[in-house]
């Protein structure tokens, strides 16, 4: 064992804010606070360094589909450490675990996708996408062919290109981006931008938006549209189920590529194998990470279908771009552990069939609570809109653009501190307070859960009738 085991949380602590610059922190704020240390996990359980047991609704950070300590994982990963810990696949070499996730995800993946390419996280996937979508013009001789639209409050990672590709603009406004030749269209969020119009005459209009801006900037210009199936960061924004196939139908007009992003939506978390299919959308490429590993170990990558894989690999010559970890074989080894226990347990159709109606029921019933304007789920992703007046469903403030990680915003971060006291992670994202448990979540548990999730609201009602939010 190589970490101390006795230190006290605020040993843990103190050390953690002297060295420790965490992801999308004020670091200073948090210095004050002090973080959370999780020290373990089992199943949907977390545990942290004060011994609180903690129900995990949101699997990590959306990523622990088969739950926390399952052996064949931690199996895969030991067995291929002492067999082969690394080698990499650049100088026409490849490792077989590589090699056989490749096949597998072929066969899980919609049937356009017999390629991949390995990444190591989804940003890296993303900037993977930019570099292939371009290329993918390149080689077919319109290389004025590079604009990829992406979407307000849309998130694709972290890096240059994945930031840029998003549509946060708290994220935009630091570091000069967007990078030159990404264009952004509204997303389509019904219950912030639908006016009067039906959820479906609205999913047509806000694809509209795309067709309005391939025409604004020339179709010729046009390489690709990406968007998660559903907007997972953004705060389970679910489309209206119009909005996908008239997405489809204008890039196929004109002939501009899809592209899927699924790290969250992959693997079984919206009641399919992946997103695109619970929307029906035909993408040419998708983004892939998280829940390809359950989050045991890091892995992304974009899967590449038949149009764009003819072309890179029978026209193209050298592809000039690759990761050290592409294709790491430990994180390969995972992979195929985790996609053969998803199939084993059966966990896509369970989710299709019986947790997911399961959870959506629930949520329904929470409609009758006061600070309830709207509950919605698609298979295991759930989002709660907080309403200061359920008469004219008046939201707490208007998320409207892209507040995901705008801590600013009260109502929801009052929530989640309940939850944090209570013993649940659940995320706000606004005015949203929003859930993605393990696929492995019994109905047990999804009523445990929801008795937490209605304390907590009950919790924040009374505040906010204490101090005069509503
Ligand atoms: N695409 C999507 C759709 C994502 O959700 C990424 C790409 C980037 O993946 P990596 O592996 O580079 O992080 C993501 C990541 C949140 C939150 O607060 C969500 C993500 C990451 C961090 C925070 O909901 N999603």
């Amino acid at each position: 064992m190589t970490i101390t085991k006795n230190r006290s949380t605020a040993d843990w602590q103190a050390a953690d804010a002297k060295h420790f610059l965490h992801p999308f922190t004020d670091f200073q704020s948090l210095a004050k606070k002090g973080s959370r240390i999780i020290t373990k996990a089992e199943n949907i359980y977390l545990t942290d360094s004060d011994g609180q047991r903690i129900l995990d609704a949101m699997s990590g950070l959306w990523c622990v589909n088969v739950g926390y300590g399952q052996q064949a994982l931690i199996d895969a990963a030991t067995r291929q450490l002492k067999e082969l810990p690394f080698y990499n696949a650049f100088f026409q070499t490849a490792t077989p675990p590589a090699i056989e996730l490749a096949e597998l995800l072929a066969e899980v993946t919609p049937p356009q996708f017999r390629h991949v390419f390995f990444s190591g996280s989804g940003s890296e996937g993303n900037d993977t996408v930019v570099r292939m979508v371009r290329r993918y013009w390149d080689i077919l001789g319109q290389p004025q062919r590079s604009v990829i639209i992406g979407r307000r409050n849309g998130y694709h990672g972290s890096t240059m290109a994945g930031a840029s590709l998003g549509g946060m603009s708290a994220m935009h406004a630091q570091g000069g981006l967007p990078i030159p030749g990404i264009e952004h269209i509204e997303q389509p969020y019904w219950a912030a931008l639908g006016g009067d119009m039906s959820r479906e005459q609205f999913g047509l209009a806000a694809a509209r938006w795309l067709e309005e801006k391939i025409l604004a900037l020339g179709p010729d210009r046009v390489a690709a549209f990406i968007g998660e199936p559903v907007q997972g960061a953004g705060g389970v924004i679910i489309p209206p189920a119009s909005y996908w196939p008239e997405v489809q139908r204008i890039c196929d007009k004109y002939g501009v590529l899809v592209v899927s992003d699924e790290v969250i939506c992959g693997f079984g978390r919206t009641g399919r194998w992946f997103g695109c299919e619970t929307v029906g959308s035909k993408p040419d490429l998708m983004t892939f990470a998280k829940g390809v590993t359950s989050g045991y170990i890091p892995l992304g990558g974009v899967m590449v279908g038949d149009r764009v894989a003819e072309v890179l690999i029978e026209r193209g010559g050298e592809f000039e771009h690759g990761y050290t970890y592409s294709g790491h074989p430990v994180a390969c080894a995972v992979a195929l552990a985790n996609i053969r226990l998803i199939q084993e347990l059966k966990l896509v159709e369970r989710v299709h069939d019986d947790v997911g109606p399961y959870l959506a029921k629930a949520f329904e019933s929470l409609k009758d609570h006061p600070l309830i304007g709207d509950a919605e789920t698609c298979g295991l992703m759930g989002a709660l809109l907080l309403v200061k007046d359920k008469g004219d469903g008046r939201p707490f403030n208007q998320p409207g653009g892209m507040q995901a990680f705008d801590e600013s915003v009260s109502i929801g971060m009052v929530c989640r501190g309940h939850c944090f006291r209570e013993g649940l992670i659940m995320r706000a994202v606004g005015n949203r307070m929003i859930i993605a448990p393990p696929l492995v979540i019994t109905r047990a548990q999804i009523d445990e859960m929801m008795a937490l999730i209605r304390r907590c609201l009950d919790l924040t009602l009374a505040d906010a009738r204490r101090e005069g939010w509503m």
